[in-house]
């Protein structure tokens, strides 16, 4: 007979069996079995976190850094329910993460026991599965189904919760060596098919646009993508969720498109004839009214989900395939057209997206008080910080700066929260991901509003020697809801302001967490503030960033609203369509 153990113990075999090496959370009642022996684990680091929602965020931005499976760990009830936000936003990031949740005993469920709820239930809608546990045999498949449904075809969120009989329960523990899941077969490789549909549409257009998501990241396909834009010669884009995928220094970049997009990246998408949507999703944020989105265009669409295809926008060619392959196989097809004398003629276009790029590049005004400008400041953090570290954001004004005036040139540098837009993203973010990649300087771009949600997570980072850095872009407002205040409700600033640079003083906050605090509110100190804070490496750094409140996001496209409708700047509308017989090529 094999060696008895307790659930708890075949629990923490099968986490350090899976390759998890560090877990975020917060014991309780429910999972207090599985703590014991987790405490004797040698290979698994558990981080206790002061909010199990910054367990989940820390496990996003370690999954998001390094690309393996996030791990948190909380008990029953409010343990798991303050892990919802978390597993909702890895849901619409595609995200590879599990959370291990302990539940009430077996015979308990159902009566309302102590920290009950019921939270297979609550977060079957925003986990790619889920599972309960009450039979303790089955933890050990459990957990292996559970790393490998988050980690292949489309990552997302999986949940594992248990029950603490089960934890307590005597079983005997046996890694699975295979893992029989019917019905569970992500294609990754694309139908050669397709591919050469897919190749035939990009040598016959004319405006063709390498619209890059997300996808192309989760993938690992940067290095492919690259090769593929140079060989082709096609002007590419990249989303909120793909920045960094593609060098932002390349003369092929049209940069972010969408509702705060550059004007050529917009003007790419809408003009285009051939959109090859390659792991990007159509969202409402990129497309704008999809009515009126990219209306001469054709679609390849090609994502290893084959829900996405088709859901927004129709695709002419749909190509289910991991990014990674498609693109390996659609280069290869186009090499083999390229020998036989077949290339597309794209001059027109890349000339003329480049004058567009030309004529409306990213830019801001410096506010004429001298005060400090937001965008500045996070520019000069990029350019001094540099394109090997590694950036998170909250959601706000601040990360929409954080997205354009941060130059990305590798992929798993910009981590935020794209689908969801979770203000609290950052902090926790950024200290899964310094946990992750240790010898990476990470900084977390936060706003006010944002840090103020989840700042407690600095003692964490201070007592666990996780020196990440935090710029706070205090503009002492909830500055995106505000700019929308400006914009469409009559300057009426209803409940959007924070009097941040009077309360909480976030230099005494930040040392009241163990961490270094600094402030900065006058642009000639910008450059000597961040160099001080990235001399710092013994301690998390938190700067207050003391900006101008007024500064606005732009462009914009207003929601609702066509993407030909872009503002430039305020009442200011860029005209991509006065050069028109440049680009008007016939086919
Ligand atoms: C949890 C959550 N609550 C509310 C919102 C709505 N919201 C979006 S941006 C924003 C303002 C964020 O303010 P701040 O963190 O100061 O960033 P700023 O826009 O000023 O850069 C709010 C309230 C949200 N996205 N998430």
């Amino acid at each position: 007979m094999s060696e008895q153990i307790t659930g708890a113990q075949s629990l923490i075999k099968s986490l350090e069996a899976a390759g998890a090496e560090n877990i975020f959370g917060i014991p309780g009642g429910a999972i207090l079995p599985a703590y014991d022996p987790l405490m004797d684990s040698t290979a698994i680091r558990h981080i206790l976190v002061r909010h199990e929602q910054g367990a989940g965020h820390a496990a996003q931005g370690y999954a998001a850094a390094t690309g393996k499976v996030g791990v948190c760990m909380a008990t029953s009830g409010p343990g798991a329910t303050n892990l919802v936000t978390p597993l909702a936003d890895a849901h619409m990031d595609s995200v590879p993460m599990v959370a291990v949740t302990g539940q009430v005993g077996a015979s308990m469920i159902g009566t309302d026991a102590f920290q009950e709820a019921d939270i297979r239930g609550i977060t079957m809608p925003i986990t790619k599965h889920n599972f309960l546990v009450t039979d303790p045999a089955e933890i050990p498949r459990t957990v292996a189904e559970a790393f490998y449904l988050a980690s292949t075809g489309r990552p997302g969120p999986v949940l594992v919760d248990v029950a603490k009989s089960a934890l307590q329960a005597m079983t005997s523990f046996r890694w699975p060596t295979e893992l029989n899941l019917p019905g569970y077969r992500p294609v990754t490789r694309p139908h050669s098919k397709q591919i050469r549909e897919a190749a035939k549409l990009i040598l016959e257009a004319r405006r063709p646009v390498l619209y890059v998501g997300g996808g192309t990241i989760r993938a690992g396909a940067a290095r492919e993508l690259r090769v593929l834009a140079e060989f082709t010669g096609m002007p590419v884009v990249t989303t909120l969720m793909a920045r960094g995928a593609f060098p932002d220094s390349h003369p092929q970049h049209l940069g972010m498109p969408g509702m705060h997009g550059t004007v050529a990246a917009v003007a790419g998408l809408q003009r285009s004839d051939l959109i090859i949507s390659l792991g990007a999703r159509f969202d409402d944020r990129v497309t704008g009214n999809l009515d009126s989105f990219a209306p001469g265009a054709k679609v390849i669409h090609a994502d290893i989900d084959p829900a996405e295809i088709g859901k927004n926008r129709l695709a002419d060619v749909p190509i289910v395939g991991d990014c990674r392959e498609v693109i390996s196989d659609l280069l290869v097809a186009l090499k083999g057209e390229s020998d036989a004398g077949h290339t597309g003629d794209y001059e027109a276009w890349v000339e003329f997206l480049a004058g567009i790029k030309k004529r409306y590049p990213l830019g801001y005004d410096q506010p004429a008080d001298g005060s400090l400008s937001p965008q500045y400041v996070i520019e000069r953090l990029g350019k001094i910080a540099g394109p090997e570290a590694i950036y998170t954001s909250g959601v706000g004004q601040h990360q929409m700066w954080a997205a354009h005036f941060v130059s990305y040139e590798n992929p798993n540098t910009w981590i935020n929260s794209g689908g969801l837009g979770t203000m609290g993203f950052s902090v926790p973010a950024a200290m899964g991901a310094k946990v992750g990649c240790p010898d990476r300087t990470v900084w977390s771009i936060d706003g006010d509003g944002c840090f103020q949600m989840t700042n407690q997570e600095l003692a964490t980072c201070a007592i666990n020697d996780i020196p990440i850095k935090v710029a706070v872009i205090n503009n002492e407002s909830l500055g995106m809801v505000r700019q929308w205040q400006t914009l469409f409700y009559n300057e009426r600033y209803s409940n959007t302001d924070l009097h941040s640079k009077r309360i909480p003083d976030f230099v005494k906050l930040a040392e009241a967490y163990g961490c270094v605090g600094l402030a900065c509110d006058s642009p000639a100190d910008v450059d000597a503030t961040i160099t001080k804070a990235m001399e710092i490496n013994d301690a998390p750094v938190v700067v207050d960033f003391r900006v101008h409140r007024d500064a606005m996001v732009w462009p914009m496209v207003a929601a609702g609203t066509s993407n030909d409708d872009i503002k430039y700047a305020r009442d200011m509308a860029p005209r991509f369509d006065d050069t028109e017989d440049d680009w008007e090529v016939n086919p």
